[in-house]
């Protein structure tokens, strides 16, 4: 089952779908996550790399293509497919795990677990509803919502209606939506907000109160949010619906409004950037930004970015009030979201 990414105008887009579906089934079913996390970043280079891979010789040049994949790369060229996937495809294990992984709140150790109690389809799950935690009861019920993608323009809708509503509430609130969105896809699988209060810094971390709560009981107010999946005191996990109307608007095809995955992050203020640069991503972003972090000796997460001592041990974090900021300190030259997504 290939994960379903909006198109990417990838030249070798055969090449690194394939590696997908292996880093997915490496993921989902037999949980070797250094095998997938190897088809991951090879499939990154190479959708990175731009130019017709002609031959695995070829693509043995690239960062994290070493002379296994090289050689699936070459099967893939002269046949067109993978025997190795074919096999994968056809293995009712195999399809029964990677079915129940799509279920949003069942990971792959939850998906062997139900296999193992003879859970199969999605008929199966429906009937053993007693066996899922509240957030995988959930997952059930939007099955079908949450595996569409979200079209630009409902997120346009769905962020600016979040602010309104923000904003309404208190004006010291400042909110976004990050994540692919931010990165400019034509597509969003969800919605991730982040949201901080001007009042609201690592160093007073009291005055968190229930900030969160505050703005998750306004956007359920006119069940804008419908269903709670989590709610801690920094992060809400749930689904949203646009309002109709709204969707009225948007002249979609769509009859009625689909139920959305929406996550919200409360974040202090000197926190924000750091965050906002870890949330927009994308995840092979990150990595070779905190890569290049490091060689410069600076370490970066999503809180903040701390000079790394010649001991190993970080220093105390360092003052950023941009993204930009971030760039600076390690020489980089500023990438916008656009051009973060491989
Ligand atoms: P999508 O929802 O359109 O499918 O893509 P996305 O917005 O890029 O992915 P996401 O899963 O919603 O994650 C949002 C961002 O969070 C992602 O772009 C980068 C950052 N992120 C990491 N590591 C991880 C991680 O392990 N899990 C998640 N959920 N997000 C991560 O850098
Ligand atoms: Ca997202
Ligand atoms: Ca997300």
């Amino acid at each position: 089952m290939l994960k379903r990414k909006a198109p990417s105008g990838n030249v070798n887009s055969g090449i690194t779908e394939f590696l997908t579906e292996l880093a997915d089934y490496e993921k989902n079913v037999t949980r070797s996550f250094h095998k997938s996390n190897a088809y991951r970043k090879a499939a990154s280079s190479i959708a990175q790399y731009g130019k017709p891979i002609t031959s695995g010789e070829d693509a043995k040049k690239l960062d994290g293509v070493g002379a296994k994949i090289a050689e699936k790369i070459d099967e893939f060229l002269r046949t067109g497919k993978l025997i190795k996937l074919d096999k994968i495809r056809s293995d009712d294990t195999s399809q029964a795990i990677t079915l129940l992984t799509r279920v949003s709140g069942i990971g792959p150790a939850a998906a062997r677990k139900l296999f193992d109690d003879g859970i199969t389809t999605i008929e199966d799950l429906k009937k053993n509803t007693e066996k899922l935690t509240h957030h995988q009861q959930i997952g059930l019920k939007y099955f079908e919502d949450f595996e569409k993608r979200i079209p630009r323009a409902e997120m346009d809708a769905l962020e600016s209606l979040i602010k309104k509503r923000v904003a309404a509430l208190d004006k010291e609130f400042k909110c976004q939506a990050c994540g692919s969105y931010r990165r400019g896809k034509s597509s969003s699988g969800d919605i991730d907000i982040l949201l901080t209060h001007s009042s609201f810094l690592s160093t007073k971390k009291e005055k968190r109160g229930d900030l969160l709560q505050k703005v998750v009981d306004e956007l359920k107010s006119d069940i804008f949010i419908t269903d709670a999946l989590s709610m801690g005191q920094t992060k809400f996990m749930g689904v949203c619906q646009l309002p109709s109307a709204e969707l009225e608007k948007l002249q979609s095809e769509d009859k009625v409004p689909s139920f959305r995955r929406l996550d919200i992050r409360l974040i202090p203020c000197d926190q924000y950037p750091c965050a906002l640069l870890y949330f927009t991503g994308s995840d092979l972003f990150n990595k070779r930004m905190r890569g290049i972090a490091l060689e410069k000796g600076f370490t970066i997460n999503e809180y903040s970015i701390r000079p790394q001592g010649s001991t190993g041990i970080a220093g105390e974090p360092l003052p950023v009030s941009c993204e930009e900021d971030i760039f600076d300190y390690i020489d980089m030259k500023f990438v916008p979201p656009s051009d973060r997504s491989e």
